[in-house]
Formats: structure tokens, C-alpha cells, sequence
């Protein structure tokens, strides 16, 4: 390739990418009243910075082959610092391994752009192999705390190269730039994904929010969103480890479920972004749902509404693991406005926007789910007659409404 030639395309691929990160995002034109969403994905693997992917040099790199290729950039913790939104993506290389890196914007809706170098996780051993999705805590004794998946391949297993050990890794920032890492999560339970760091101390010690597993994919019996307390975060070890939130037979969450990110604190109760999981013949579909807990006991659910208020939808759907919603980071910002980062298919992130207020309604007024058909039919009804009986639906009135009656 003659060296004008050469120019151009790393211009044009310099310039692609600044285009995609200027790209204003919108919002689409519906909404369920619950949460917004936006037309455009927050995060996605071309996000990355072109000089992450390409040998940029025409002479170690004479046909400009992109060298170390990125696949996906979701699953993301999220936090506000000095009025930015900041998020840590899994970044996933074309080698399948994940990694950490941060994404700023303004605004948290659109303008997400990579700081320069990916984040330095230093590993808890040369065994550890991946490591992914990180719930981000700003907790109240002054450290920011990631805390994440951190898998390896199960020695017991030496012939099943699949066959994979699942541990909470623990590390603090000040920063997001420098990180210092802590021991694992130790717990009763073989195996752990999807641990969450409470952002207080409870009776003066860490609290956690779990998922114990039985091996890499299932949770097994008992299974839910687990509850313990460890007194040294340096050495944190759960002894006991309570189930708060059990996977329910033909529910959202009947295959397993996960928390988010932290909870977020409201006059009402701590509000709690978690996803549910449901096997289907075309394989798991996560969903994302939403429960309030105690004030004070932080680990009593109080208001659980029935099912879902996100599931994967249009292009969201398709993706490397497809029909998979999941959010471990949410922002909560001083105005009550909330931002829900969310992974779409393992692949890209988009976001979703609400209020401290509205969460609260949905919460606090959809009803439970009554468990048996019979029931949600009961349920159903009552809501159609509220809503027929009310003066709206009176022939002769409101024609405009009354248009839009079924039969
Ligand atoms: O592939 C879907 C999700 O699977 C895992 O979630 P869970 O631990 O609940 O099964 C995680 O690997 C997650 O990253 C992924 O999005």
C-alpha cells in the first residue's frame, strides 16, 4: 500500500471513530412509563479506541490488519465522579479474555469515550483467567470497591477444558485509575458470581449481597440472591450466608437470578436492580426486575413487584449470547435521575433512563406475582374493571378515549 493510501485509511478509521462517539444519542419515542430508552447502544466494541486494535506504524504494519481485534464492550459498573458518568465496561478481545476499562461522558447518554489504557486489575494469582462484570460501591468508609467475577479453569478437572471455577474478586480505588486488590471473596458456597459490595456498614462490619452456586453455570438448590456480613474487607470471608431473594418455580427468576449493581438508598427503602433467568428450548433469557428492601434491615424485601420491566427487545436481542438483558451498574445522580446501564446479548450497552420517584411507584404499586394462572387472570380483572368503571370508559363520553376500546 503506497503511503498516501495508508494515510487515508488510518484517517478514515481515526475519523469513524470519532463519529460514533459525537453520534447524539435520542430517545425513542415510547416508553412504559417506568424506564426510557434510547435508540443508540451507550458502548459497543467499536467504541474502542482505534489504537487499542491496529499497529498504527506503516512499517511493522504494511497492510494495516487490525492486530489485537475487541468483540464487545457491556456488562458495565457505573458511578458518578465530579459530576461525570464513569463506566467500567468488560471489554471482551477477540481472544475471548475480558478486561476492565473506563468510559466518561458528560451526560451519561451518549459521548462515551475509552480513557487511553484499559485498568490494571493485578490477578489474585497467575491461575486466574478472566475476569468480568464489575458492581461498583462507593462505600461509606471512603474506597471506592469493584467487585467482580474472577474465573479460572478447575484444576479437579484437568480433562474438561470447559469445566471452570466462579470467585468473587475484591479490589479499591480512589480513582478508577490505580487499583489495589484485596483477597477473594471467601463464602460457604463452591463457587460465586454476581456479589455486590452494600455501600454501608451494617452492625459495623461489610455487608454483601450474593449468589451462591453450586458449579460454574447453575446455581443449584437453594438457589437466590444471597446475604452476609464479613468484619475485614482486606480478608473478606462470609460464615453465613442467607437467602433473600430464592428462585421461584415459572417465574422470572426460575433458572437463577443475580443482584446488580448496589442498591440505591431511598426515604422508602434501598431499591434493587437485579436480573432473573428462565431456560427455554432456545436457550436462558434474562430479564431485569426490581425489589425494595428494609431501611434498616437491609436484607428484607418489602415491595416485589410480578415479573419484569425489561426484557430484551428489537435489536437488543441479538447478540453472542442472545435474549440476555443484564445490569451491574446504575447511577442515581443528586437530582433523581437515574441511568440504568444495561448489556445487551453479551455484546453492547445501552441505557435506560428514570427517577428515584418513578422506581418507587413501580415498586411500591405493581402487585406481586400471584404464582398460578388463576390468580393472574383474578389480578387482571381487577385491574380491567378499575379501569372500565372508571368515567372515562362511559359511552357517550371522552369519544376520543372510547375509540380505542376493544370489544
Ligand atoms: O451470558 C449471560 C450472563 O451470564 C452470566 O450471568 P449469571 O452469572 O447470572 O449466569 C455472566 O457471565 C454474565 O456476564 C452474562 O451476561
Amino acid at each position: 500500500m503506497q503511503e498516501q493510501e495508508y494515510h487515508e485509511r488510518v484517517k478514515r478509521l481515526l475519523a469513524d471513530h470519532e463519529a460514533l462517539i459525537a453520534r447524539p444519542n435520542e430517545k425513542l419515542p415510547e416508553t412504559n412509563g417506568i424506564v426510557q430508552r434510547y435508540r443508540h447502544p451507550v458502548l459497543t466494541a467499536a467504541h474502542a479506541p482505534v489504537f487499542w486494535r491496529y499497529d498504527l506504524d506503516r512499517k511493522t504494519n504494511p497492510l494495516l490488519c487490525e492486530r489485537l481485534g475487541i468483540n464487545s464492550a457491556f456488562n458495565v459498573g457505573a458511578i458518578e465522579l465530579e459530576g461525570k458518568i464513569c463506566l467500567i465496561a468488560r471489554v471482551e478481545g477477540a481472544d475471548r479474555k475480558s478486561f476492565f476499562a473506563v468510559a466518561v461522558s458528560d451526560n451519561g447518554i451518549d459521548g462515551f469515550r475509552f480513557w487511553d489504557y484499559p485498568v490494571e486489575m493485578p490477578p489474585a494469582d497467575l491461575e486466574e483467567t478472566n475476569v468480568y462484570d464489575m458492581r461498583l460501591t462507593q462505600h461509606e468508609d471512603g474506597w471506592i470497591y469493584g467487585v467482580f467475577c474472577a474465573e479460572r479453569h478447575d484444576p479437579s478437572q484437568p480433562a474438561d477444558p470447559s469445566a471452570a471455577i466462579a470467585r468473587s474478586g475484591i479490589a479499591r480505588t480512589g480513582d478508577l485509575k490505580t487499583w489495589q486488590r484485596l483477597a477473594d471473596l471467601k463464602t460457604p458456597s463452591a463457587q460465586q458470581r454476581n456479589c455486590v459490595l452494600h455501600p454501608e456498614f451494617v452492625d459495623g462490619k461489610y455487608a454483601f449481597y450474593t449468589r451462591p452456586m453450586a458449579d460454574f453455570k447453575s446455581t443449584g438448590t437453594g438457589a437466590g440472591i444471597g446475604w452476609g456480613l464479613c468484619g475485614d474487607i482486606e480478608q473478606a470471608e462470609i460464615t453465613e450466608e442467607t437467602i433473600i431473594d430464592r428462585c421461584t418455580y415459572h417465574t422470572i427468576t426460575e433458572g437463577k437470578n443475580g443482584q446488580g449493581p448496589t442498591p440505591i438508598k431511598t426515604d422508602r427503602g434501598w431499591l434493587h436492580l437485579a436480573h432473573g433467568v428462565r431456560d427455554t428450548a432456545a436457550g436462558y433469557r434474562y430479564v431485569l426486575y426490581l425489589f425494595l428492601t428494609d431501611l434498616d434491615e437491609r436484607w428484607k424485601i418489602i415491595a416485589q413487584p410480578g415479573g419484569y420491566f425489561l426484557a430484551p427487545r428489537g435489536p437488543e436481542r441479538v447478540g453472542d449470547v442472545s435474549n440476555v438483558v443484564f445490569a451491574n451498574g446504575w447511577v442515581a445522580r443528586d437530582n433523581g435521575e437515574v441511568f440504568i446501564y444495561y448489556g445487551s446479548s453479551d455484546t453492547r450497552t445501552y441505557v435506560a433512563t428514570t427517577t428515584v420517584e418513578q422506581l418507587l411507584d413501580y415498586v411500591t404499586n405493581t402487585p406481586a406475582d400471584p404464582l398460578h394462572s388463576h390468580l393472574c387472570v383474578a389480578q387482571r380483572k381487577a385491574l380491567i374493571k378499575k379501569n372500565l368503571d372508571h368515567p372515562w370508559w362511559k359511552p357517550g363520553e371522552n369519544q376520543d378515549v372510547n375509540e380505542g376500546r376493544g370489544e
